[in-house]
């Protein structure tokens, strides 16, 4: 054991740290490398504030295998893809010591909202504190990367743009802010149209969609272009040229998936008549904009002055079972333990 790694956590091998889901305006779908979960594809996204996951981390030496409780409960098929994600820290440290881990999220998990981002994000910050392991924020994206591909940019916060990177150890597939949160302080409403898990997950999803769409080259060889798009209507905070290439990327990315064998269809009719609402409200002259993940829950962007009246139509659409409402928010932080359970 190195006594050193002791120094800068919150208490003896012991941490606590707090990271907000991610919504990509731009999409990442695909992989290069399924190993070191590479994408196929850059991406670009804005991190939120009022939804989050808090995560502690407690290594045990002498433990052997990790303890892992998810709200309160034990969850076997994450418990496993939380112990890889440790493991490449421990590797890091160079210890073998078991962990326990406690995480909660105050939004529903695994239905399209994120929850794998801010999940990873905030046990990669907690687990490299409680280890002592003084990462740069940098290190910290391609750690939560390998982890969960959206979760490298929800070390950041704001709009973050992550690099397809072009190295084969994925060393440059990192994550890197573009703009901060309060530089353009946009607001999103989501429209809860379901509360089950999505049947096929997002890495299954990817898989597949690789495998048997045929328009999977026409997505890669295009998104370039569309995330110079993004990234000059982002530094220009020009809403329009943002709302028209996000409802773009969305839409492609959903066709493409669409076009696997079988094909993968993430929304229910709540979703589509959310996005009607939403084109509806745009041509009133409201500034709002619609994209959806893998999962039936509708994300609208829009200018602050905009939010209630979003809010309001989304509620009124027949099958919409709750609307949220977030700003956009900061990366992942350390947080006093405490909190994870209060
Ligand atoms: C995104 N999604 O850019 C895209 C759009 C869903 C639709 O990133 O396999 O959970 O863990 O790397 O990050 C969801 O995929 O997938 C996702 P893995 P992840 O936000």
């Amino acid at each position: 054991m190195n006594r050193e790694f002791r120094a800068d956590a919150s208490g003896p091998l012991h941490a606590a740290s707090q990271a907000q889901p991610n919504i990509a305006l731009v999409k990442y779908w695909g992989k290069r490398d399924a190993a070191l979960n590479l994408p196929a594809v850059g991406s670009i996204s804005i991190t939120l504030d009022s939804l989050w996951t808090r995560t502690e981390v407690r290594f045990v030496p002498g433990q052997k295998g990790d303890q892992v409780s998810l709200n309160g409960r034990s969850d076997e098929a994450e418990a496993k893809r939380i112990t890889a994600c440790l493991d490449l820290l421990r590797q890091r440290a160079a210890v073998d010591w078991g962990a326990q881990v406690a995480s909660r999220n105050n939004f529903p998990t695994a239905a399209g909202l994120a929850s794998s981002a801010s999940g990873f994000a905030a046990l990669v910050h907690a687990g490299a504190n409680a280890l002592g392991l003084a990462l740069s924020e940098a290190e910290q994206s391609v750690l939560a990367r390998r982890c969960s591909g959206s979760a490298a940019r929800s070390i950041f916060g704001g709009y973050v743009q992550w690099a397809h990177g072009r190295l084969a150890d994925g060393t440059d597939s990192v994550a890197e802010p573009l703009l901060a949160a309060g530089a353009w302080p946009l607001r999103v409403a989501v429209a809860i149209t379901s509360k089950a898990a999505k049947q096929v997950g997002s890495s299954e999803g990817m898989r597949r969609t690789a495998q048997t769409s045929p328009y999977q080259s026409a997505w890669v060889d295009t998104q370039e272009a569309d995330l110079a798009v993004a990234r000059d209507a982002i530094l220009a905070r020009d809403f329009q040229a943002l709302a028209q290439i996000s409802e773009y990327s969305c839409l492609k990315m959903h066709a493409l998936a669409m076009a696997a064998q079988p094909g993968l269809l993430y929304w229910n009719g709540a979703t589509m008549e959310c996005m009607h609402r939403v084109r509806a409200l745009r041509q009133q002259g409201l500034p709002v904009f619609f994209t959806v993940d893998a999962g039936p829950q509708l994300k609208a962007v829009c200018e602050p002055s905009a939010i209630e009246q979003v809010k309001a139509a989304l509620r009124d659409v027949p099958g919409v079972l709750d609307v949220l409402d977030t700003g956009l928010g900061e990366g992942a932080k350390a947080i006093a333990p405490e909190l994870v359970e209060a």
